[in-house]
């Protein structure tokens, strides 16, 4: 057996049975069809291959499967170091989100990066979440999903950058009492998944 792929199934081991070492509940919320049950297709494939080829998860994973509109939660374990349990809930559950901030360790919020016009609603969510006092301890991940990245998603006439200046996204993480950082991926394409991946590994780490 090649030395790497040694080393790589050692490391695959060694990521599942170490899941009994504590697990960790995350939120994956957003707007209905932002890609949140796309995305978690995405991690579950990418992540054998992510824990065998140095945690870079690259190379391509062909057609998006299909996916419907989540009705209710969707809850899937991650293994990373620890079992995380991601529970996506569905869009048109936002009234009752709240529901489920309890024994939240982390939040993965979604915007969808080609929709600006969707940008306000979403802006809205997001304060909701931040001022959450059951969320106040969670770490928070906000994607920018469908990213266009030279010709590799879909177009979108406001850049990221404009996005967050709208949504004054700096003055929000400058003030939230949560630790937010950004990410921009494509679930269609891969880019971007295994920042998601090490960001829930390093997340829950600590916080699981
Ligand atoms: N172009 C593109 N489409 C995506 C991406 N992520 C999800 N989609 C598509 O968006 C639609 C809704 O995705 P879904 O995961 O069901 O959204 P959800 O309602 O947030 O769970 C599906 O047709 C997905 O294939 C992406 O990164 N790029
Ligand atoms: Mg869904």
């Amino acid at each position: 057996m090649r030395a790497e792929l040694r080393v790589g199934l050692a490391c695959l081991t060694e990521l599942r049975m170490s899941s009994g070492a504590g697990s960790g509940m995350c939120l994956l919320l957003g707007a209905t069809g932002v890609g949140k049950t796309l995305l978690v297709k995405r991690l579950q494939t990418i992540l054998p291959r992510w824990a065998l080829s140095s945690r870079d998860g690259k190379g391509d994973l062909g057609d998006p499967p299909l996916t419907r509109p989540t009705v209710g939660t969707n809850l899937t374990d991650i293994v990373a170091q620890k079992k995380i349990t991601i529970r996506e809930l569905g869009g048109c559950m936002g009234p009752i989100w709240s529901s489920y901030y309890g024994n939240c360790h982390s939040l993965l919020f979604m915007v969808d990066a080609s929709n600006p016009t969707q940008l306000s609603a979403s802006c809205v969510q997001l304060l909701g979440l931040l001022s959450a006092e059951e969320l106040a301890e969670a770490s928070v991940l906000i994607l920018f999903n469908k990213m266009y990245v030279s010709e590799s998603d879909l177009p979108c006439y406001m850049t990221i950058e404009e996005m967050k200046s709208l949504i004054r996204l700096p003055d929000l993480i400058a003030c939230a009492k949560q630790n937010i950082t950004t990410v921009e991926i494509s679930a269609r394409k891969g880019t971007g998944l295994s920042d998601v991946l090490r960001w829930l590994q390093d997340t829950h780490r600590t916080n699981g």
